[in-house]
């Protein structure tokens, strides 16, 4: 026997926490990933999306999201690009074991679609050009994981 979710989002409720800071790219994978969630039966009032200042911030605002109970999946919208100081890999580090850790803790689905990047060049292939858009591929795996949860 072989289980797994399907990629029916019709019924099921997001919340979407977006990082305002590089938001230049955040605002292109947040684009993705709702066009993502609407082509696949979402509806517009099931989908609530939470803006928060930056990354960093992301697994605060999860936190509470996923305590709420009211959502059958989180996904996690940002962006961290390499600077000249080492500021990058703490924010990149927290955010990513904050979401790693709210998804053991909750029984929902918590999905990371954070970007890292080395350059503006690799933010840009990553949110809607050369490497497709991450936020269309969060969003997918929120959907996937969220029938998965109910069949196992
Ligand atoms: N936040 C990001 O989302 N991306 C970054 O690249 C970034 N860098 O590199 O500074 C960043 N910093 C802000 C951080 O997430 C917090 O909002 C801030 O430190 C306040 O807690």
């Amino acid at each position: 026997m072989e289980i797994s979710g399907n990629l029916n989002a019709a019924g099921l409720k997001f919340a979407v926490v977006v990082a305002r800071f590089n938001e230049f790219f955040s605002s292109k994978l947040l684009e993705g990933a709702l066009d993502c969630l609407k082509r696949h039966g979402a509806n517009d009032n099931d989908i609530a999306v939470v803006r928060v200042p930056g990354s960093f911030e992301i697994p605060y605002a999860a936190s509470r999201l996923a305590k709420s109970k009211k959502y059958n999946a989180i996904i996690c919208i940002g962006v961290v690009l390499r600077g000249n100081t080492p500021h990058y890999e703490h924010v990149a580090a927290e955010v990513t074991k904050g979401i790693a850790r709210l998804g053991l803790e909750f029984d929902i689905p918590v999905v990371y679609g954070i970007v890292t990047a080395d350059s503006l060049e690799q933010a840009i292939e990553r949110s809607g050009s050369k490497s497709g858009n991450r936020g269309f591929n969060a969003a997918m795996t929120a959907i996937e994981m969220a029938n998965l949860y109910k069949v196992i």
